[in-house]
């Protein structure tokens, strides 16, 4: 592994398609959007533009902290039927789908 590049905010298009200027190289990508965990993929830029760089992410950090676990669901439990960062999938309130993504993801952490 190499040096680290530099971390840049992007924006999503409505497909959640994303495009990041980078270095010539093979390279590390990673990403820690809000309250998903981590994920790095490899990329190999050596040969130009790479297309079809996907990051199958895992939702249920509402503590973003990296990891699924008691933090979380205790902050999904104390903030049921209102709003905050428990609110994982963005609906407006913490509810069952919320709690849901919690007890899916319980033990998983992110990449380092
Ligand atoms: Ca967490
Ligand atoms: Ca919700």
């Amino acid at each position: 592994m190499g040096n680290a590049y530099g971390e840049a905010t992007v924006a999503l298009a409505e497909d959640a398609a994303f495009s990041l200027d980078v270095p010539r190289g093979q390279l590390s990508v990673s990403t820690k959007p809000s309250h998903w965990l981590r994920r790095s993929i490899a990329v190999d830029t050596r040969s130009g533009d790479v297309h079809g760089a996907v990051f199958v992410l895992v939702n249920g950090d509402a503590m973003v902290d990296n990891r699924v676990d008691l933090l979380d669901l205790h902050e999904v439990l104390t903030a049921f039927g209102a709003g905050g960062p428990a609110d994982l999938d963005e609906s407006g309130y913490v509810g069952l789908t919320d709690l849901n993504m919690v007890l899916v993801a319980f033990g998983l952490e992110g990449d380092p």
